[in-house]
């Protein structure tokens, strides 16, 4: 990887402590990934993917802007992918899933928020992340309170665009919703110089859904017995789905499908038939963040299913397609307010569909992850938790960080969970 010093020093990158980054990498993957048994031929991509992870796609980012273009940047699901690319930019999704530069963070943060936010904020002061240091532009949101203040700070190292999400899903928030939408193409055409045609963004919407299309193959492939395929390299295609190239890795994981199907048909799959099946649902994991899930699947269980924006609530709406710039606006506004994110109330379009989960993928239990100090998640769960009991599904709450201290805690009490599945 050291032929990418170049690269990543005319990108202002800090190289000391991004080399420092990249050695925590490679022994973490090992030990998660490459340790697993009967990994489908088709993950040698995504382990590609995760070896390049600050080369060849960082590569092609630059290629890109060498040619003019533009790189934009979002930490939420809510940010519209087809404007970005109907504007001929690159939408990125930065990752933020590991304790890194928190010392500076600390700066500028309190010290008691979420590890996503503090994660966020340390990687672009300790210019750890060349992802990051190749956005013109980053898109944040008012989501959650800490994200939404935070963005302010953050404006003042990188030009920040601030959506703004409502909180209801009435009418009037509807309208609100459509005109920041209406706003954004504004922006992103500003920003890129480039016109948003009938044409680009009718393109756009089909590239992306196909990318959600292929997810949601993927997924519903896990609604067999046995599993043909990983939780933990499940999450790991939704974490790079939301940072590769849009055409190869919608071609990739239809690759991976096919031989996935071929699996299925021969009765073959990656753990025994009669493994507990758990459904994940919280905040989301951020790459690198497999902390819980690499728990859970080596103690005994398959996850089978993350009902979290690193997962279903990604891919399991797509925009229709419609006729002129502005019906297709408000097509891709209706799907993102689809969303089913805790920071709306009531939210019970997630219950809804938690509990179709469990029926649908023949889930034995549900665990909810949160990452400490999310209040719209740690609280939601109260509200997850009483469905669960009235309809009786086993059910675990976890709230945790992105340091190892409590793994050994979080083992025992996952353990003696899937125990009893
Ligand atoms: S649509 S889940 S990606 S906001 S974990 S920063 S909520 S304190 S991430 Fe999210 Fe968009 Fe919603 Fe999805 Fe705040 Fe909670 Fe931290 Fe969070």
């Amino acid at each position: 990887s050291n032929n990418y010093n170049d690269m990543w020093r005319s990108l202002g990158v800090n190289l000391e402590a991004h080399d420092q980054l990249l050695q925590a990498l490679p022994p973490t993957y090992h030990d998660v990934y490459l340790t697993q048994t009967n990994r489908p031929k088709s993950m040698e991509y995504f382990d590609f993917v995760v070896n390049e992870i600050h080369g060849l796609r960082i590569q092609e980012l630059q290629e890109h802007k060498k040619n003019g273009g533009k790189v934009i940047g979002a930490f939420c699901v809510f940010v519209p992918e087809e404007i970005v690319r109907a504007a001929g930019g690159i939408c990125i999704g930065l990752c933020s899933g590991i304790d890194i530069g928190a010392a500076e963070a600390e700066q500028v943060l309190p010290r008691s928020i979420c590890p996503l936010i503090k994660s966020f904020m340390g990687f672009k002061l300790a210019k750890v992340c060349p992802y990051f240091e190749s956005c013109d532009m980053v898109v944040g949101e008012t989501t959650c309170d800490g994200k939404k203040k935070a963005f302010e700070i953050l404006n003042d190292y990188v030009p920040v665009h601030v959506m703004e999400t409502p909180q209801m899903k009435k009418s009037r928030d509807k309208q609100l919703w459509l005109e920041e939408v209406q706003d954004f193409a504004e922006l992103a055409q500003k920003t890129t110089g480039t016109e948003i045609t009938d044409v680009s963004l009718a393109q756009a919407i089909q590239e992306v859904n196909g990318k959600r299309q292929a997810l949601r193959r993927l997924s519903n492939l896990r609604k067999n017995n046995p599993v043909p395929i990983s939780g933990k390299d499940s999450l790991l295609i939704e974490q790079i789905a939301m940072y590769d190239d849009v055409a190869r890795f919608t071609a990739k994981v239809n690759e991976l499908c096919d031989e996935l199907e071929q699996k299925i048909s021969t009765g073959a799959g990656v753990f025994p038939g009669r493994t507990p099946r758990v459904i994940v649902t919280g905040t989301p994991m951020a790459i690198p963040n497999w902390k819980v899930p690499h728990i859970i699947e080596t103690s005994g269980a398959v996850i089978v299913a993350e009902e979290m924006c690193t997962g279903l609530r990604y891919f399991e709406n797509e925009v229709a397609e419609a006729d002129g710039l502005d019906s297709m606006l408000e097509n891709i506004a209706a799907r993102y307010l689809g969303i089913n994110c805790a920071v709306f109330t009531p939210n019970t379009g997630r219950l809804e569909q938690l509990e179709n989960l469990v029926r649908d993928y023949h889930a034995d239990g549900v665990i909810h992850c949160t990452l400490s100090f999310c209040d719209p998640y740690a609280v939601e769960a109260n509200r997850v938790e009483k469905m669960m009991k009235q309809k009786e599904i086993p059910f675990l709450k976890i709230e945790t960080g992105y340091d190892q201290e409590d793994a050994g805690q979080l083992k025992t009490r996952v353990e003696a969970f899937i125990e009893m599945l």
